[in-house]
């Protein structure tokens, strides 16, 4: 297909649109951009884009002749594939691409691509950082916040891609082929997007579709649907396990990391010497070691990597002291299940600010994992009665209701003692309040490291 004839229209004009117009201007190919928000401010646009400022920009609701301009529609992630408008377009012959597509359509050298639930950002990281010490040409991109086509362009034979890709931007790839795969784990997220878990499972499943014989992709043998998913899968599968031994594998074992590959069992590293705490960090540095050993780095590179690696901001991140209360930000639990690993990792009494926007979670194993260790929940957001009330069910009634996550940590503060922490981990999205979990990370931070003692 010869893309230079073809008329793009991006929809989004977030971080991904931006960046995917942006390559198609650079590389002289006809781009239109959409945004189905009416009130976007277009000269405010312009103005923080001005490589964008010859672009057309559509709003809101298009008319079918205006759809019939263009040969490919590129999704941002946060669109839902089943809108009305997608839908029509589809109908219409018109290619739905996301924007994932659109970067491996000009990208070249080796993609290396993680997907999970939760664990995906620490493990891209972790991978970009051990691929760094082995190549001299490697891109982190991704759901990460790194958009893949603003980079894509400038690509050789000799690059290295890691790419975090999340589910959303699963749905819309057709010919994206990464060398090496992960999925480092599957658990109910983002329901309201695709529906149903198994709408979820194969989204994420399909970051295999083009892998050949040859190509790897790493899972987690504790994992139901995965462990089976690998069974089947005509691509090379390695496996890494938390809980036990394995024949052929990397797994988790009385304190340390082991290596087991034909016949020979390899000590990794004691995870004393790891700078992250918890078992679902053990399983994302397995990842990152399986996904690193299968593309050729040597296992003494690897360790010397994690020896140095500190771990991701705003995940389990540890912030400051007050009056010796600890705060920690772990505004990245954006779901229950990266929640309940944010209260696991705790090791002191602990105040809970959780709620937010609603994905369709169910909270119940979330507050089952407060086993005892979380005093008092402070809630913000639209989720705070949904939560309140299955806390309630589970018998956790030490509950607060604060308008802004600034109340919220006063709240926790003025209730906590020495000892006690601060714990900012949601188990919602920030939409809604924030514009991502970043920003509410950042936020939570400024507010911990302003009080005055
Ligand atoms: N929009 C529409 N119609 C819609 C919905 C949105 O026109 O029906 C428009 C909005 O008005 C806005 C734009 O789309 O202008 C926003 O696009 P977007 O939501 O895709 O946001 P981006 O800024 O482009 O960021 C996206 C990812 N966002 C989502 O998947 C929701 C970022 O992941 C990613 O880092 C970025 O691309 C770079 O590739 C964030 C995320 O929350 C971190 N991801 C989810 C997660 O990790 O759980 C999947």
């Amino acid at each position: 297909m010869n893309l230079r004839e073809k008329h793009f229209l991006v929809a989004g004009t977030g971080k991904s649109g931006v960046a995917a117009a942006c390559l198609l201007v650079e590389q002289q190919i006809n781009v239109t951009l959409y945004d189905g928000n009416r009130g976007l401010d277009i000269l405010g646009f312009y103005k923080k884009n001005p490589q964008l400022k010859d672009v057309e920009i559509l709003l809101g609701d298009i008319t079918k002749e205006e759809m019939a301009r263009f040969d490919i529609l590129v999704l941002s992630p946060g669109i839902p594939t089943d809108i009305p408008m997608v839908e029509e377009m589809k109908s219409m012959g018109i290619l739905i691409w996301g924007e994932i597509e659109l970067a491996y359509a000009f990208s070249k050298g080796s993609i290396l691509a993680i997907t999970g639930t939760n664990g995906k950002t620490t493990t891209t990281t972790l991978l970009g950082e051990i691929m760094k010490s082995s190549f001299s040409d490697v891109k982190v991109v991704g759901n990460i916040g790194i958009p893949y086509t603003s980079v894509a362009a400038d690509t050789t034979e000799n690059t290295v891609t890691v790419a975090e890709i999340s589910s959303f931007q699963l749905e819309t790839i057709h010919d994206f082929a990464p060398k090496v795969t992960a999925i480092l784990n599957i658990t109910p997220d983002h329901l309201n997007r695709h529906h149903t878990m198994e709408n979820y499972i194969a989204a994420k499943e399909s970051i295999t579709k083009n892998q050949g014989s040859d190509d790897l992709c790493v899972l987690n043998y504790e994992d139901e649907e995965l462990r089976r998913f690998g069974e089947n899968l005509p691509v090379k599968v390695f496996y890494f396990s938390g809980e036990r031994e394995l024949e052929n594998g990397i797994y988790y074992k009385d304190g340390k990391i082991y290596l087991a590959r034909e016949g020979n069992v390899t000590e990794v590293i004691p995870v004393g010497e790891l700078n992250i705490l918890g078992k679902h960090n053990y399983e994302n540095v397995m990842a990152a070691v399986a996904m690193a050993l299968g593309y050729g780095v040597d296992l003494e590179v690897i360790v010397e990597v994690l020896k140095k690696f500190q771990g991701v901001e705003h995940r389990i991140e540890y912030v400051t002291e007050k009056r010796g209360v600890q705060f920690y930000n772990d505004s990245k639990g954006t779901n229950p299940d990266a929640a309940i690993q944010g209260i696991r990792a705790m090791v002191r009494p602990t105040f809970l600010i959780g709620g937010g926007y609603d994905k369709g979670s169910s909270y119940d194993e979330w507050i089952e994992a407060f086993d005892g260790k979380v005093k008092e929940l402070v809630l913000i957001g639209e989720t705070r009665e949904k939560i309140a009330k299955t806390a309630k069910e589970h018998g956790f009634s030490n509950i607060t209701m604060a308008d802004s996550l600034e109340e919220a940590v006063d709240v926790c503060f003025s209730h906590a003692g020495p000892g006690d922490a601060v714990l900012l981990s949601p188990a919602c999205a920030s939409w809604g309040m924030f514009t991502d979990y970043e920003e509410r990370g950042r936020i939570f931070k400024e507010i911990a490291n302003n009080i005055k003692e």
